[in-house]
């Protein structure tokens, strides 16, 4: 591979790659044991959003902010003219809308899975205003992620509770506009320990089907069982055309959100691997909407997320230099080792210069991390912040 094909093969794929942000990485979070306090945290949606703002200046790839409707539109449709007003000043537009059905004390023994049909009804009620907020918005995607769960065998049905998750999701869908993607979210265990009720790829994707066609699978790094082969469960759904979205982030050990790249680089350019084919047999089809899910609760969060679009940026332009041609030809030929080396290789090289020369050529800084540092944002936001975030931490984010 020429120097010269690898820096078009990487900007090719810089260009197209945009990651969304979620406003909750901005904000104080912490443990189940505690929250931490950061001084630089943001404490309201204006701060989420001028920090957003300032990661797309640095980086250019984060044009979108993931709201979180608990903890972003409190008032729910009433504030989303506040959002636009942010949007338009930051330049960052509102992304995936994200319903909260975990934190209200009504929903301790679950959600749209509830043996109580009247708080199931509540739940509906809020999907669908969540729904309605993404087209007041012109988000793209409503994004579900649904806690519930149970914690002993025998203490709820699974059976009853199926069916019940599935005329929510259908009632949710329903109400889409034809522009609006339904994310359907899976993750094995917590906050439930006995059985959750959309636990694998195979629920959420039964789910995402029995609600109608605009409704995808959503794929979280850190919701899988140690070693699982998240890179299939990608390829799988990509085959199906029923990936929705990603959420990136790395773990060691459960649901960590640790940042992405810094456990298992390998993983995350294995997945991008599987994207990126697809875009080569069938360019036309749609990326899935990329969004970071990371909770930075000893790293400040300005430096963590941008170090996160970086690698983010450095691993997909990585896979970007992955030759499907030849690949495919060894594969065919089972020359194991060649084929082996080819994807290999391409995880090995030093793509930091091509990315860096990509940024200049976009007129961003060519390392965004050292004009973060040199731009005094994180001291000047600290000192604005410091009284407010001593004052109390009041919501998880
Ligand atoms: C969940 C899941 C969701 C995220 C919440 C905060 O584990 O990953 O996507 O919205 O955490
Ligand atoms: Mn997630
Ligand atoms: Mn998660």
């Amino acid at each position: 591979m020429s120097i010269e094909t690898n820096r078009s093969r990487v900007f090719r794929a810089l260009d197209s790659f945009a990651i969304e942000i979620p406003s909750w990485g901005f904000a104080n979070t912490g443990t189940r044991f505690g929250k931490f306090q950061q001084d630089a945290a943001a404490t309201c949606i204006e701060e989420k959003f001028a920090d957003a703002g300032e990661v797309h200046r640095l980086t250019g790839a984060t044009p979108t902010l993931a709201l979180h409707v608990l903890w972003d539109l409190p008032n729910g449709l009433a504030d989303v003219a506040t959002i636009k007003k942010l949007a338009d000043e930051t330049g960052v537009r509102a992304g995936s809308i994200n319903p909260n059905l975990f934190q209200d004390q009504e929903y301790k023994f679950g959600s749209i899975a509830n043996p109580s049909a009247e708080i199931r009804a509540k739940a509906i009620v809020h999907l669908v205003d969540s729904v309605e907020i993404g087209k007041a918005l012109g988000s793209a995607e409503v994004s579900l992620w649904i806690a519930d769960g149970s914690n002993y065998p025998g203490s709820q049905s699974i059976r009853r509770r199926i069916g019940w998750t599935q005329e929510a999701l259908k009632q949710t869908h329903n109400a889409l506009a034809p522009g609006q993607t339904m994310l359907v979210e899976y993750k094995p265990f917590e906050p439930a320990f006995y059985h959750t009720d959309i636990a694998d790829w195979g629920m959420a994707l039964e789910f995402a089907r029995g609600a109608g066609p605009q409704a995808k699978v959503l794929v979280d790094t850190g919701h899988h069982y140690q070693s699982t082969n998240i890179e299939q469960i990608v390829a799988w759904l990509l085959e199906l055309k029923a990936l929705g979205g990603f959420h990136f982030n790395d773990r060691k050990y459960a649901d960590d959100d640790l940042t992405l790249g810094s456990i298992d680089p390998y993983q995350i350019f294995r997945i991008f691997h599987e994207i990126q084919y697809q875009q080569t047999i069938q360019p036309d089809s749609a990326l899935p909407a990329f969004m970071i899910d990371q909770s930075h609760n000893m790293k400040g969060k300005m430096e963590a997320m941008v170090q996160t679009v970086a690698t983010a940026q450095e691993l997909y332009a990585k896979a970007a230099l992955v030759d499907h041609e030849r690949l495919a030809a060894l594969q065919d030929g089972c020359r194991l080792v060649e084929a082996e080396e080819v994807f290999r290789g391409a995880f090995w090289e030093d793509v930091r210069p091509l990315v860096r020369a990509w940024r200049e050529e976009h007129g961003l800084p060519g390392d965004p991390l050292a004009a973060l540092r040199a731009s005094g944002y994180v001291e000047k936001i600290s000192g604005e912040r410091k009284a407010k975030n001593a004052a109390g931490l009041s919501s998880y984010a």
